[in-house]
């Protein structure tokens, strides 16, 4: 099925359903070449959830501000590459949405746990604003907050589940967004962990 949440954003539900399995063992060989972390802001706050990424770049944040890096700072070593099947999916899911020629170049992955969430916050550290995010729901169902392009435009409540993909573009690509704290539960997939996976275009237009 094919919902418009807002001018821009498409939500695909279920579409990574069938994938899930292959998605996760991916997820699993990443993490254990860039292990998940919980990463400071630059207020000096630790995230509540945990993120490691894939491909050209990845996306942290330290005392310093947020940033893509080549390289993992934990590791010292390049990111993962991101594998084609992932990239595959993220690409036609973005055409299946209306967004044809979608080149991702970035995977970042959040885990979180039952307690964990993300604050209100727009995506804006990727220069080529033309393309959109995708991003593809695993494990726990989440509560996702989409806003507007100011901080305190209203807000719409959808619940994002497992293998469910979001494709967010055009005017949506700004909005302001959250995820609300995850409730205790257990998935059969990735018991009691939700997995979300954002494919970007990190690098130049
Ligand atoms: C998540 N992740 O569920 C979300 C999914 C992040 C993040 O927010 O930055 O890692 S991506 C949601 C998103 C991306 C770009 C625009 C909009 C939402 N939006 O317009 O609402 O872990
Ligand atoms: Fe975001």
């Amino acid at each position: 099925s094919r919902e418009t949440l807002a001018e821009g954003a498409m939500i695909l539900r279920g579409r990574a359903r069938s994938q899930a399995p292959a998605l996760l063992a991916a997820v699993a060989a990443i993490a254990a070449e860039a292990p998940f972390r919980r990463m400071m802001t630059p207020g000096g706050l630790t995230m509540s959830v945990a993120m490691t990424n894939c491909g050209a770049q990845g996306w942290v944040t330290d005392r310093h501000g947020y940033r893509y890096t080549p390289v993992d700072p934990q590791t010292g070593r390049p990111w993962p590459a991101l594998p084609e099947a992932l990239r595959r999916l993220a690409v036609e899911a973005a055409a299946e949405a209306g967004f044809p020629g979608f080149s991702p170049d970035v995977c970042l992955i959040n885990r979180y746990e039952p307690g964990s969430k993300l604050s209100l916050h727009q995506d804006r550290d990727e220069p080529d604003r033309s393309a959109p995010i995708v991003s593809v729901s695993l494990g726990l169902p989440a509560v996702f907050l989409f806003g507007g392009l100011t901080r305190d435009a209203p807000k719409t409540r959808t619940r994002l589940a497992h293998g469910d993909i979001v494709v967010w573009g055009g005017p949506s690509r700004l909005a302001y967004h959250a995820v609300q704290t995850i409730k205790p539960g257990s998935h059969p997939a990735t018991a009691d962990q939700r997995i979300n996976l954002t494919f970007r275009k990190a690098g130049p237009p």
